[in-house]
């Protein structure tokens, strides 16, 4: 038998590893250590375990990435055998400038996929793919379509859209494109720069949706504090903090950036001490050994509130910091034609209403006892430089708004603004990227009217007897101030929202009204299902873009068109270029795409390389002082900027004395814009927003003591870590990880006898989903847990089998805009009904079923 020592020096010496050169390794923090100090090094894979996978050099292999609204963007690499895909890989370091097998440092680490990156491949080729066009023969919902050609499919969408804009004018038409592909700069998704956006607009014919289901809130927040949504740090700044608080923040599963985890973990290594304030005990917080402090749900700008009464009240602020940088964060930082107007500090200190925001009254409301309160302030305010990451799904709340100007106001009383290791996020979008490689002009986001996107419905049931401030209506919309829009089509490009919206039986009734749906997207969706015309769309794998970093990253990844289109699909420029030759002719078909022609629907590589090189040369080169010449960079796949310092948000308005990009120049914890308003009717708003942060009581909580007999429960529905959104909801490799289940408290669950495998149905006046039962103590008595994004499967009675937890929500948006997604009271009981997690029932919409049908 070996004995261990005789073992580890065997080892040592068959690695040649001298003191100095281990030294040197894991300064740079290079190569993972090893038990016993040894480090070793990363070695290239000989071989396979299973036959007949080919190894690598026998395959081509592209530099490609990943491309959905998840939280970050990962490089993928592609092995293709003829023209499929045959295995995907990530990272391993020889891909970036200088890079060799392995590379992998703190400047440059390497930008590594998740498992859903990697389970890709299951999605390009998965049977719900779509094929060909198709074209609904059922009842909407149904899910029974017949296969189309793409002459007969897009000539029924230009017809009826003819009709519809003639009969109901310039607001028939909503445009609900949203973020599946808003990360391309050239194929791209998005309510603002997208290419229906720009295509419904310049037709003349466009409702738009100007709400962002991701965080309305916090963008109003950042938007009015700062004057900018750049209040982020580059993830790296986090290795420099001696205290993180992940505030509703759950970056093991959720993710904000790419190698977010990486440098945390560098913090912790340092000391760092993590908090977690959540209503779950998260993973993220097991992994840093964090201070869980459990909160109720929607309630915590009132906790902040009594975290800032604390800090004024023993003198912790930093007066200096306030007085040099605030407006109105107290009376002496107020502006001159407001002196007479509320301020933040006499709000906490309760000088207008005789209540102090103590850690007493706030540990009423949600639920924190007073004394952690008051400890997690004295931290806060203490430790420096500290992060208070606020993300945004306690935003994503009524008054969501109100918990990110609080979080903000904590942020900037502490002074922990423009300093690395501090935090200002927010939204924290760390860098301005080049985001559009199509003329982005004035043709860009022209609207008839515009509406908070989660309105829809309740415009559509209720034409024409709508108030303007019940649906957000954008002031001046171009049909006219005021104008209610008579809404009769939509149109889906990289939005699944029918699914992902609030209130979905309101949302089944609205539909129900309407001449038109269209969907462009690469697979069947529920939202799909409700649509007359099902165009079938190129996935980044099929097609020429570059890949933008979500709000975090300093760097673009090349992603060439790695295999050719599966079936008919096409491109969704191809589609809106080739709708507006049938609908305006060669005037519009140029104008919508000026560097191709007709036959671009054919054949899209020249003129999507002119359009990328252009802008690369012209955007990133010129403005961002890139010297890489367009091929080079096709070449390597991947450009990352090196930064001489860390990124902070704020760094040169704190040492430089750089204005903020505010009215005032200020941090404005008193918004001198909101103190201006006086009809707030005739704002997006609608409603009445304090020019200063305050907490204020949600419409529905545990706090309510009348709605919580009937609903006693709480639900949240945070971002899964298996699926992003709706999309991988059908991939069986991430299926084996998870169930789509209702997390429930041990005490709640004995009292409601049920335990772990139950089904149950979780339930309220809006709908119903059948579950089964996951009981822990990671979770506050009083709140359940169901992750967003499963694909609705509704039985005959409208009960959702599959656990949609938008079953269940409210269409009623925050005054700012931010969706109620979290802001919802149910009750759960056991039940005999099953639990659907596949999406059989509706597998006869699966496009490989029409192929015979033409
Ligand atoms: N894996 C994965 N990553 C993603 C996405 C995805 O779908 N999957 N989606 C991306 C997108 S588009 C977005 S918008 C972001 C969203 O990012 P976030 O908004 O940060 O994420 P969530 O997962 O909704 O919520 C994070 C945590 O907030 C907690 N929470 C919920 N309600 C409250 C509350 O009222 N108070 C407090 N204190 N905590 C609360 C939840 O328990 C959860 O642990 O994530 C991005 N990243
Ligand atoms: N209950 C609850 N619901 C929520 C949330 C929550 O926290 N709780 N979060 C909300 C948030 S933050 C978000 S961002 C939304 C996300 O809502 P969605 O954006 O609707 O969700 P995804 O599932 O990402 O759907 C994107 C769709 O775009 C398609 N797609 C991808 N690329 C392309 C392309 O190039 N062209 C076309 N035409 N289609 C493409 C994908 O196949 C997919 O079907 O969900 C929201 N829903
Ligand atoms: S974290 Fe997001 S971008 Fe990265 S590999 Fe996973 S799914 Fe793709
Ligand atoms: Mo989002």
């Amino acid at each position: 038998m070996n004995n261990g020592q005789d073992w580890k020096d065997k080892l040592k010496s068959s690695l040649k590893m001298d003191r100095r050169s281990f030294l040197k390794t894991t300064a740079l923090g290079s190569a993972a250590v090893a038990a016993g100090g040894l480090t070793l090094k990363p070695k290239e894979a000989q071989a396979f375990a299973y036959e007949p996978y080919p190894r690598d050099d026998e395959l081509t292999t592209v530099v490609t990435s990943c491309a959905h609204n998840c939280g970050s963007r990962h490089m993928l690499v592609a092995h293709k055998k003829g023209d499929v895909i045959v295995r995907l890989s990530t990272d391993d370091g020889r891909y970036q400038k200088d890079g060799a097998f392995g590379k992998d440092t703190f400047e440059e680490p390497q930008i590594r996929a998740c498992l859903r990156g990697r389970s890709y491949r299951a999605r390009l080729y998965s049977q719900e793919r779509l094929l060909y066009p198709m074209v609904r023969t059922g009842a909407r919902g149904e899910g029974k379509f017949k296969r189309a050609s793409w002459d007969a499919a897009l000539d029924l969408v230009a017809e009826k859209m003819e009709l519809l804009k003639s009969k109901y004018g310039p607001t028939a038409l909503l445009d609900q494109a949203y973020a599946g592909a808003s990360w391309g700069v050239l194929h791209k998704s998005d309510q603002i720069e997208g290419l229906q956006a720009r295509f419904l607009g310049m037709y003349g014919c466009r409702t738009s949706s100007w709400s962002v289901p991701s965080y309305e809130g916090t963008k109003f927040s950042s938007r009015i504090t700062f004057g900018t949504i750049e209040d982020g740090n580059e993830d790296d700044a986090f290795a420099h903090s001696k205290l993180i608080i992940m505030w509703g923040w759950n970056p093991a599963y959720t993710f904000h950036g790419g190698n977010t985890f990486y440098y945390m973990r560098m913090a912790k290594q340092k000391g760092c001490k993590f908090v977690l304030v959540d209503p779950q005990y998260t993973d993220s917080a097991s992994a840093y050994d964090a201070w869980w402090i459990p909160i109720r749900p929607n309630t915590d700008a009132a906790m902040m509130a009594g975290m800032a009464h604390y800090i004024f009240a023993n003198n912790l602020h930093d007066q200096n910091f306030i007085n040099k940088f605030t407006q109105g964060m107290d009376a002496g930082t107020m502006p001159d034609w407001a002196k007479d107007q509320e301020n933040f500090k006499d709000y906490i200190l309760g000088t207008y209403d005789n209540t102090p925001k103590s850690p007493e009254w706030a540990a009423e409301i949600c639920g924190v006892s007073a004394d952690d309160i008051k400890k997690l302030a004295q931290l806060y305010a203490t430790t420096k430089p500290a992060a208070l990451k606020a993300s945004w799904s306690p935003g994503r709340n009524a008054y969501g708004e109100q918990y990110n100007r609080m979080a903000a106001a904590l942020q900037a009383m502490t002074g922990n603004i423009g300093v690395l290791g501090g935090c200002s996020e927010g939204i924290g979008k760390a860098w301005h990227a080049e985001g559009v490689a199509y003329p982005y002009d004035e043709f860009a986001n022209v609207f008839y009217q515009s509406i908070k996107s989660d309105r829809w419905a309740h415009c559509v049931l209720n034409y024409p007897n709508v108030k303007r401030e019940d649906i957000g209506l954008w002031p001046g919309g171009k049909a006219g101030d005021g104008l209610i829009p008579d809404i009769r089509g939509i149109f889906w490009q990289g939005s699944d929202w029918f699914n992902q919206l609030t209130n979905i039986n309101k949302e089944i009734k609205a539909i129900n009204k309407l001449d038109l749906v269209v969907c462009n997207d690469s697979t069947i969706t529920p939202s799909g299902l409700y649509a007359d015309v099902l165009l079938p769309v190129a996935t980044h794998f099929e097609r020429h873009d570059v890949a933008l970093p979500w709000y975090k990253g300093h760097y673009y990844i090349h992603r060439p068109k790695v295999i050719q289109p599966l079936g008919e699909s096409k491109t969704d420029f191809q589609i809106y270029t080739e709708l507006a030759y049938r609908l305006g002719g060669e005037q519009f078909g140029k104008r919508y795409n000026p560097k191709a022609n007709r036959d671009y629907f054919l054949n899209d590589d020249a003129v999507d390389n002119a359009y990328l090189k252009d802008w690369w040369e012209h955007k990133v080169m010129a403005h961002q002082h890139v010297e890489m010449p367009w091929d080079e960079f096709q070449k390597r796949g991947v450009y990352k900027f090196k930064l001489a310092r860390p990124h902070v948000a704020f760094q040169d308005n704190v040492e430089k004395g750089l204005p903020w990009p505010t009215p005032s120049g200020k941090i404005e914890i008193f918004s001198g814009q909101l103190a201006q308003y006086d009809d707030w009717t005739k704002t997006a708003y609608g409603h009445e927003i304090p020019a200063i942060p305050k907490w204020i009581v949600p419409w529905e909580y545990l706090g309510d003591k009348e709605k919580t007999v009937k609903h006693p429960f709480h639900l949240i529905s945070p971002h899964p870590r298996h699926r992003t959104h709706s999309i991988f909801n059908n991939i069986g490799w991430l299926r084996e990880t998870y169930e789509q289940e209702v997390t429930v408290n041990a005490s709640d669950a004995k009292k409601l006898g049920i335990k772990t495998g139950d089904t149950v149905e979780v339930f309220n006046d809006r709908g119903s989903i059948i579950v089964p039962v996951y009981v822990t103590e990671r979770l506050m008595p009083g709140v359940l847990v169901v992750y967003e994004g499963a694909w609705i499967d509704l039985d005959e009675n409208g009960i959702d089998r599959a656990g949609n937890p938008d079953m269940l929500t409210l269409d009623e948006p925050s005054p700012a805009g931010s969706f109620a997604y979290n802001t919802v009271l149910c009750n759960i009981r056991k039940t005999d009904l099953a639990h659907k997690p596949g999406w059989d029932r509706l597998a006869t919409a699966r496009s490989h079923v029409f192929r015979r049908d033409l």
